[in-house]
């Protein structure tokens, strides 16, 4: 590689490895440098081709690591983080033995979620998700994917739209949002499921799409939610309006959603518990990212896997992610996911870091913008007093970054760095 010229950056990074997460593995880049220009990578290799001259010269900040690691900026790419209330009543009710069914009809699961959300304002709604979001970057989350879906109505879907932009706000953590109108069926439209899918369709998804509100719409396929049918017709209207699409699919039972929507170009199919081949064929042809969601196959004690071996073996990309729901993933710990994924879905340590950055990434449509280390992407990073990212998926509660870095700007420097 030819001496780098580092005269025109605004930071430079050394003293650390650097995981790039391009090519196999890790990417890792031992006694790495990483240049900043601008809020993007500007320079990303070892440190030997920056010169000593190059350094003499340099008008920008240099920050000296102590060792330890640089990775992308992780990406949480399929949350459900803006609810209001909780759950936990109904883990407990479970645990002295109440079954599903009897706490649906006692009004619970997914509706009792429903009936609080749309009963909170928005400022409310914002206060109660902070702390959600606030977790979640704590352990280096830098992209977050926020769903609707707890309104099943415009005006409370809007409402968490609107919280999941304001949280946006929040520097250091860029927030995605995903209309999920079609989520569950809503109360007032209870036996008339194709009546709200016509809702959706006709009324508040153009409604939301128009207001700027959503960047891509999801929907759950399943037989508690909605047929491939319905589904379908809720994408064709987000295709028709040029909205990225993404299905919660094959979670506890096989529907062939994911065939139909990586048919329509979906940019991600999660879950996929039950998956057949056929749905990875149509994956793997498409470019469809495999979202897969441990921390719900933890909380509902599933028993079967997703087929990991068959999507690895297809070559469809493999993304994780937290699915933080007051329901079935109780969960504000990507590194939690990290452990998961590989100790219940034997995924490897590089498999899995690269599910929540890369192909992360790319669940989101943004893997030309992010998810890697490379020159031209954004400056989102984050640094680790570790030998190996493999440690970040091998302990739980134990790390933190050291150092956040998003869009080239320091978010937050916890013990490790503290007083530099
Ligand atoms: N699949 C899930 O696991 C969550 N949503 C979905 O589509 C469950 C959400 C909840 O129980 O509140
Ligand atoms: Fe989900």
């Amino acid at each position: 590689m030819s001496e780098a010229r580092s005269i025109e950056w605004d930071a430079l990074w050394l003293g650390a490895s650097v995981a790039t997460m391009c090519g196999a593995g890790y990417g890792l880049i031992e006694d790495g440098a990483l240049g900043v220009k601008d809020g993007r990578i500007a320079f990303v290799g070892a440190r030997a081709d920056v010169s000593e001259n190059v350094l003499s010269d340099f008008s920008g900040k240099v920050h000296e690591l102590d060792g330890g690691v640089l990775l992308p900026g992780l990406i949480d790419c399929h949350t459900h983080l803006v609810f209001a209330g909780d759950r936990s009543h109904e883990f407990e009710m479970r645990l002295n033995g109440a079954s599903y069914e009897e706490i649906a009809a006692a009004g619970g699961g997914i509706r009792s979620t429903v009936a609080a959300t749309r009963a909170a304002s928005l400022e409310n709604l914002v206060a109660v998700s902070k702390p959600r979001l606030a977790a979640l970057m704590a352990e280096g989350v830098t992209t977050v994917e926020i769903k609707s879906g707890y309104g099943l109505d415009l005006e409370t879907e809007r409402r968490m739209l609107k919280a999941a932009r304001q949280l946006g706000e929040t520097p250091g953590v860029d927030v995605v949002t995903s209309f999920l109108g079609a989520h569950a069926l809503p109360p007032e439209y209870d036996d008339r499921p194709d009546i709200y899918i016509d809702h959706i369709v006709e009324d508040m998804l153009p409604t939301l799409a128009a207001e700027g509100l959503a960047d891509a719409v999801d929907a759950f396929c399943e037989r508690i939610a909605f047929s491939r049918d319905q589904v379908g017709r809720v994408f064709d209207k987000a295709v028709a309006l040029g909205m990225p699409i993404k299905i919660h699919a094959e979670q506890l039972s096989h529907l062939g959603g994911a065939d139909m929507a990586a048919a329509k170009g979906a940019l991600s199919a999660d879950h996929l518990e039950y998956l057949h081949g056929h749905g990875i064929k149509a994956m793997a042809a498409a470019g469809t990212v495999a979202v897969l969601l441990p921390g719900a196959f933890y909380t509902l004690r599933e028993t079967k896997y997703p087929p990991i071996h068959g999507l690895r073996k297809a070559g469809v990309p493999m993304a994780l992610a937290s699915d933080l729901n007051p329901g079935s993933s109780p969960i504000a710990s990507l590194l939690a996911i990290l452990n998961m994924a590989c100790t219940l879905f034997l995924m490897t340590p590089q498999e899995a870091v690269a599910g929540v950055t890369r192909h992360a990434a790319r669940a989101l449509g943004l893997g030309d913008d992010r998810g890697t280390l490379e020159v031209g992407k954004r400056a989102d990073f984050t640094h680790w007093d570790v030998a190996s990212p493999t440690e970040l998926c091998y302990w739980m509660g134990l790390k933190r970054p050291g150092t956040v870095v998003k869009n080239g700007e320091l978010v937050k420097q916890l013990w490790r760095n503290e007083g530099q």
